[in-house]
């Protein structure tokens, strides 16, 4: 579907930046006259801030199953487009997400195992024809991404039941990342994410300002 606004979408595993780099994206845009949507997966609703907290709870006794937990990313996501996303990039605004179908595709498709295919369809169903313009995919060890949490924190930070899969688990998250954006690399692009912020930023701006410029 073709809107006046342009759809970006953050990706990267735990702790790697993306809000960090948001937040930034946002100052930086906002002072360059753009409207802009800061908003995040699971979640952006008050619906899918609810689903959020009951997929990311680590609870004794709690289970979830690989399809709830898969359907309940994309209840998030379908509510989260209707109320938000799409309007949003109907009146024009440039949407800034954090995580997005890339993410359902690593995790649960690849790193969890329920296939990519039929993960990948979920999703299509989920999106209702709304799907990312550009994606930057901010690459880190997922080991690096840990340390950065805690040094933030300064004590071994509490994990969220997904963090919670192992370092294993992140490893593929990571290996799956690579491969969509190596096929989809006129959406995707790899940023490395070992830099310091500030040029992480600037390489982030080097691709998505000509890309505005283009498509505006
Ligand atoms: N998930 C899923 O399984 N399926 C799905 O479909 C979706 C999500 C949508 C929630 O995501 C979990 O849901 C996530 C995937 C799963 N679980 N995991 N893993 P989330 O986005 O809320 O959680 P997260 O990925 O763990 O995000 P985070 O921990 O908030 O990290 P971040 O936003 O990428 O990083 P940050 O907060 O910007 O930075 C972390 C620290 O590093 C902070 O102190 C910064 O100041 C510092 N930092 C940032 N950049 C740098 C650089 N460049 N150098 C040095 N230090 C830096």
């Amino acid at each position: 579907m073709n809107f006046p606004g342009r759809f970006i979408t953050i990706e990267g595993g735990e702790g790697s930046g993306k809000s960090t780099l948001i937040a930034e994206l946002n100052r930086f845009l906002t002072n360059s006259g753009y409207s802009v949507l800061v908003t995040r997966e699971p979640g952006g609703t008050v619906f899918g801030e609810k689903v959020r907290e009951l997929l990311l709870e680590e609870k004794k006794d709690l289970r979830v199953g690989l399809l709830a937990e898969l359907f309940l990313f994309l209840a998030s996501r379908s509510q989260h487009i209707e109320e938000v996303i799409k309007p949003a990039l109907i009146s024009g605004r440039v949407v800034l997400c954090d995580r997005f179908n890339d993410s359902t595709i690593a995790y649960q498709g690849i790193a969890r195992g329920l296939g990519r295919e039929l993960v990948e369809d979920q999703c299509h169903l989920a999106c209702q024809g709304v799907f990312p313009d550009l994606t930057l995919f901010l690459d880190l060890d997922p080991e690096l991404g840990l340390k950065r949490r805690e040094l933030a924190e300064g004590k071994p930070s509490e994990k969220d039941r997904i963090e919670n899969a192992g370092l294993f688990f992140h490893e593929s998250v990571r290996k799956a990342l690579l491969f969509l954006a190596e096929e989809n690399a006129d959406r995707i692009h790899v940023i490395d994410a070992s830099f310091p912020k500030e040029v992480v930023l600037e390489k982030s701006l080097r691709i998505l300002q000509p890309f505005l410029k283009r498509t505006s």
